[in-house]
């Protein structure tokens, strides 16, 4: 009998992101199924970040086509992948990646080679009639992410004066997933009406990932907002609810400062107004709060509030993993944001979360603000075991797609679904 798992044809389009710019979506066909993937794009993205091919043809899309990754697609990583076994993830992310020959995919495109990387993955999953975290990752029981839902937008996500880019919430306090989410959206409505009260209809704006993106200027106006929402709703803040940052720090250093808070302030002072702040507020997470290369700042900061405080590298890690073993070495973090469009491969993605997991960091599955109605990172934060996602504010289609499939998980796990809750940072990735 002929091979289910083998791959028969490949397709590949050009369709459309959340903020309407064009992406990759690919299809992987074996003998007996099919899988299809969409590539997210990042608006704060990090130098090193793997390279995302863009048409630069300023007569389509203003340039951001992605014909060529396209092509690329049909013509050169296609036929290099017909005939295999879609099981076979390992071998064919190094054919990939082979084939593009360079070390950050800016020959064929990252997007390019992530479209079909994921596409395999859910091919091979459908054809053995299996769910994608289970085929990623076979076992009897799973942990449920905590979500990190993303309600105040501000930096390039939004039209306001916030430097910092991302205002979340995490329910920790509660003992299944689908509870937790309620709490979550409940608190995201009730701010809702506290910022209209506030602010007039201008306060309810939302930002490029679905949070209200009020016309503050001030850090603290947004965590004043945010632990009111909290209260009003009835829930203990830092009990039931306790609060995430996601500074994207990278968009408001220059030349060796930051502006914000409408200073402009040294490392030195930027890390200790992040200190001031942990004691403040119930802060339990804060991403990127310096620039991509600050290793020396992440260790500093992590030293001194890591205990109580995950501290998360994104645009200093970019989920690759020579870069993380830099951080791991140096101290730097004690958390790895986990992007796959980064690095643009199933299998770095995996490798890095479980270099991570094995020294010690957590890790948190995370979305980018452009996104799609793909629910595949949904799947890979549940196969991880993980114990955290991010993935934006409870609304808009592309944020509830992830959200919706959780729940959908959740139910189908039954008792064999564990929802991480206020143990989030005993969840480790393991090998
Ligand atoms: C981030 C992300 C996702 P972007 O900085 O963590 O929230 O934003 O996709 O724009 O890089
Ligand atoms: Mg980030």
């Amino acid at each position: 009998m002929a091979n289910p798992y083998k791959i028969k044809e490949v397709r590949a389009m050009e369709i459309l992101d959340s903020r309407g710019n064009p992406t990759v979506q690919a299809e992987v066909l074996t003998q007996e199924a099919y899988g299809r993937a969409m590539v997210p794009s990042g608006a704060s993205t990090g130098k090193y970040e793997a390279v995302e091919l863009r048409d630069k043809d300023p007569k389509r899309f203003h340039g951001r086509g992605v014909q060529k990754a396209i092509d690329n697609i049909l013509t050169i990583l296609a036929p290099a992948i017909i005939g295999l076994d879609a099981r076979e993830q390992q071998t064919i992310d190094a054919k990939l990646r082979e084939l593009d020959g360079t070390p950050n995919k800016s020959r064929l495109g990252a997007n390019a080679i992530l479209g079909v990387s994921l596409a395999v993955a859910k091919a091979a999953a459908d054809t053995g009639i299996k769910h994608l975290f289970e085929y990623l990752a076979p076992r009897e029981e799973y942990v449920l992410p905590v979500p990190l839902m993303n309600i105040i937008n501000g930096g390039v996500h939004a039209g306001n004066q916030l430097a910092i880019q991302e205002f979340m919430i995490m329910p920790v306090g509660f003992d299944n997933f689908h509870r937790a989410l309620q709490a979550g959206i409940e608190v995201y409505h009730t701010l809702g009406k506290v910022l209209k009260d506030k602010y007039g209809p201008v306060g309810v704006n939302l930002g490029d990932e679905g949070g209200f993106a009020p016309p503050m200027q001030d850090t603290r106006e947004a965590l004043n907002a945010v632990i009111t929402a909290i209260e009003q709703e009835g829930y203990k803040p830092g009990k039931e609810i306790g609060l995430a940052l996601d500074a994207a720090a990278n968009e408001f250093h220059t030349k060796g400062k930051y502006s914000i808070d409408s200073h402009r302030l040294s490392p030195g002072e930027l890390l200790d107004f992040y200190r001031e702040l942990s004691k403040e507020y119930p802060l339990i997470s804060i991403e990127d709060p310096f620039e991509e290369n600050a290793f020396e700042s992440f260790s500093q900061l992590t030293q001194s509030i890591g205990q109580s405080v995950q501290i998360v590298g994104d645009d200093i890690f970019v989920s690759n993993s020579e870069r993380l073993q830099k951080g791991i070495d140096m101290g730097a973090a004690n958390s790895l944001l986990l992007k796959v469009n980064q690095i643009g491969t199933l299998t770095e993605a995996i490798e890095a979360a479980q270099l991570a997991g094995s020294n010690d960091y957590t890790v948190v599955v995370s979305h980018r603000s452009g996104e799609t109605e793909n629910t595949f990172i949904a799947d890979l934060a549940v196969a991880l075991s993980c114990g955290q996602i991010k993935t934006g504010a409870p609304a808009r289609g592309e944020r509830t797609a992830k959200y919706n499939r959780l729940t959908k998980i959740t139910h189908d796990l039954g008792r064999n679904g564990q929802y991480a809750g206020n143990q989030f940072r005993k969840c480790k990735v393991t090998r």
